[in-house]
């Protein structure tokens, strides 16, 4: 296998304008490139009642009182919604210690920020990803992208040294995330009824990806989008909210529910991997990140995906059940996929669907 930074050599972003600086700039005077006209019906489609479940973790322990009702509830939030709260993870610490970090960086002038720059044909560091054509139209955000695990394969160049303080923060936090997801992983591998091991094998060499988003505010914030709609092309994607800002929303029965964070949770939701390898029993959603009018917002998501070695597919005790619906592939050709696509819905999980 040719793959030696993970995603250096896997495909980059066409290059685009820091909105950051676009935004300082200009604030009344939006490119076009920016403006969706979609997002005029898109008004009404938003439900503000709907609430994600709320998952307790301090019950997920085995002998725990309540653990078997919180299991099955964490199996109903998984099948039914993709997406939920998780609370009393152990992590608040380190969040706490990685907002500070996050907000520092994207405070910096742009030069010093630009440091940390992408470099063409890779898609880690500070800039944009999925642009892919030059009439694309682009969300107004920008990002820095840091692969913290595995370890050996980490690119320094791409972490900021300002603060001084980012790089001992984020191997803190990488910690703390990956062994969340781990746990959840053995917990929703017991709920589809499989050997645990079968899945966080996996897992256990994991390709962790930290993408922070930065959203400045926007006169217009009606009419761009902070992060089209997509659903995440890895196993499981665990989400902070950085200030107070709401914007995540998530497509559900084609209405748009915006999530309002409790204090000091951590959204999960299930990727479009975890979705092959439970054979469809487990869905990823749609999601988008809408904008301010007049605040920014700052929001980390951490992309857990499996093993660079491993490959891609419907668990085999569950493919044996009920056939194989989707096709298995190597992990690096499913990263080509993902990088040369632009964002696009659940779009890429069609190409890899069996139609029986
Ligand atoms: O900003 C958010 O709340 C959503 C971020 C997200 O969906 C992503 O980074 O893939």
């Amino acid at each position: 296998m040719v793959i030696t930074g993970v995603l250096g050599d896997l495909g980059g972003s066409l290059p685009v304008e820091n909105v950051q600086a676009l935004a300082s700039k200009n604030p009344k005077n939006i490119p076009l490139r920016y403006i969706r006209p979609e997002l005029e019906f898109d008004k009404l489609l938003v439900d503000g009642f709907l609430q994600i479940p709320v998952i307790d973790m301090s019950n997920l322990v085995i002998g725990q009182v309540g653990y078997d009702e919180e299991l099955a509830k964490l199996h109903r939030a998984c099948k039914e919604w993709g997406f939920f709260q998780l609370l009393n993870h152990g992590a608040s610490e380190a969040i706490e210690h990685m907002k500070v970090a996050a907000k520092e960086f994207f405070s910096l002038p742009l030069e010093e920020k630009m440091a940390c720059a992408q470099l063409p044909n890779n898609i880690e560091g500070y800039g944009q990803a999925f642009v892919v054509s030059e009439d694309q139209k682009l969300d107004w955000g920008d990002m820095l992208l840091i692969l913290p695990l595995p370890a050996s394969r980490r690119n320094m160049k791409f972490w900021p040294q300002n603060p001084a303080s980012f790089k001992p923060t984020l191997e803190e936090y990488s910690s703390k995330l990956r062994s969340i997801s781990m746990s959840l992983l053995g917990l929703m591998a017991k709920n589809l009824g499989v050997n645990p091991a079968e899945l966080t094998s996996k897992f256990e060499d994991c390709i962790q990806i930290m993408r922070m988003n930065y959203y400045p505010p926007c006169v217009h914030a009606d009419k761009v989008t902070g992060l089209a709609p997509h659903s995440d092309s890895v196993g499981l994607t665990l989400l902070i909210q950085v200030n107070e800002v709401q914007g995540l929303q998530i497509r559900k029965d084609l209405k748009w529910v915006p999530i309002e964070p409790l204090p000091g949770a951590i959204i999960v939701n299930i990727g479009d991997i975890l979705e092959i390898l439970s054979n469809g029993e487990y869905s990823s959603i749609e999601h988008r990140a809408v904008v301010n009018v007049e605040k920014e917002r700052l929001s980390i998501a951490a992309f857990h995906s499996p093993n660079v070695e491993a490959n891609v597919g419907p668990l085999p005790d569950l493919a044996a059940k009920e056939g194989a619906k989707y096709k298995t592939i190597s992990n690096e050709d499913f990263m080509k996929l993902v990088i040369s696509n632009k964002l696009d819905g659940k779009s890429l999980l069609d190409q890899l669907c069996i139609k029986h």
